[in-house]
């Protein structure tokens, strides 16, 4: 295809609840969404940065500055190019992998639109319908938290991971546990400990966790070996997780007996499937990550989590527990499940009235 514009939008969209990680409390998403026009039709990608540098290095502003100033360009100045072209093309500008995610994700769907294939069907989806958990957030009371964990049990969600950091974690962990019996449960540090904390850490083993994810830095390896070395619990990697050779370094050096693959992090989905596939080599389960995605993003995180080695149940859950109106079609949960989309393309439409209605900002087009 040859890409005639490239449009980016921006999207305010409030939370339907607060949702609070070690690394601070997020109301509502300010959403950064590309819109790939070329000879063969349109396609969307959705950015998954956040609004501050806090959870990531990116951050909106900055991947819109990057994709408006480097990676657009290139695209625009490019012949013909495909998805599987587009991280080659854009291989120059170092690292930036949520903004050239969102820019190769749009591509994608432009091509397959065109061509009548689903993500689903390009990615070699095995399954129609995923399981689906949910990442709680941290709570003001264990009581807070242990009605919210019901409200997501009682809608029939798989699996409940729980946001941790020092301070707030076996006692929610305990509680949580006994609520909800031998319903799968996880939990998620966002790098919120230090080496320091390892024996501490170790007595989750008391809650049968099926795993505890990213306790330490990002590029600290090292600390993930020695507290795996440790504890009975898996840990599992996801902001560790870079791309695919990041990946087998890690599982390699048995710092992560799990993955968490979150293709908006990874540079796109491209390379979310590369990481599937080595860790399906090396017997390594994997499970698909989230970012608070709207409808765009998560109809393709549903196809890419309905691969054969997505074996655990992945941050896919329905529209309502983010969003009261999506951007899409609603997903919603069927028997704690959500249904891959079918159509061509990402397989939903986005909504551009509402897309328009929430702009925080006029819409961007590059040519
Ligand atoms: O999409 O349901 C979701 C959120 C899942 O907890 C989630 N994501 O580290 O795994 C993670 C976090 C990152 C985003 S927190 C704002
Ligand atoms: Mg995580």
């Amino acid at each position: 295809m040859k890409v005639s514009a490239i449009e980016l939008h921006r999207v305010a969209l409030p939370l339907v609840r607060p949702f609070e990680t070690s690394f601070g409390r997020q109301v509502a998403r300010d959403v950064l969404l590309v819109r790939v026009r070329s000879n063969v039709g349109d396609g969307w990608g959705e950015c998954v940065a956040m609004a501050d540098p806090v959870y990531s290095s990116e951050y909106v502003e900055g991947c819109e500055a990057v994709i408006r100033d480097y990676l657009a360009p290139a695209l625009l100045a490019a012949g013909d190019v495909t998805a599987k072209s587009v991280a080659g093309l854009l291989r120059f500008v170092i690292g930036h992998r949520m903004a050239k995610a969102a820019v190769e994700t749009a591509v994608l769907d432009a091509q397959l639109r065109s061509e009548g294939v689903s993500f689903g069907q390009y990615f070699g989806a095995v399954n129609e319908a995923v399981d689906c958990g949910v990442s709680v957030g941290i709570s003001d009371s264990i009581d807070e938290l242990l009605d919210e964990v019901q409200l997501y049990v009682d809608a029939g969600y798989r699996r409940i991971k729980l946001k941790i950091k020092p301070g707030w974690d076996l006692e929610p962990v305990r509680a949580v546990r006994e609520l909800i019996g031998e319903t799968l449960l996880q939990v998620d540090a966002n790098t919120a400990y230090t080496e320091a904390d390892i024996e501490h850490l170790g007595r989750l083993d008391d809650f049968g966790l099926l795993l505890i994810e990213q306790p330490f830095v990002e590029d600290d390896i090292a600390t993930h070996v020695t507290l795996a070395n440790a504890i009975a619990t898996p840990v599992c990697l996801d902001e560790s997780i870079l791309n695919a050779e990041v990946a087998i370094d890690a599982i390699q050096r048995g710092a992560t007996s799990i993955v968490n693959i979150k293709a908006g992090c990874v540079g796109g989905y491209l390379e979310a499937v590369r990481i599937h596939d080595v860790c399906a080599e090396l017997g390594v389960p994997v499970w698909c990550g989230g970012m608070l995605e709207t409808g765009i993003g998560r109809a393709a995180n549903v196809a890419l989590a309905a691969m054969e080695n997505f074996t655990l149940p992945g941050d896919t859950s329905a529209s309502d527990r983010y969003f009261a109106e999506d951007l899409t079609e609603p997903f919603v949960l069927v028997d704690g499940r959500l249904s891959v989309p079918t159509g061509p393309g990402s397989g939903v439409e986005v909504r551009e009235d509402l897309v328009a209605a929430l702009s925080s900002r006029r819409v961007l087009t590059l040519r």
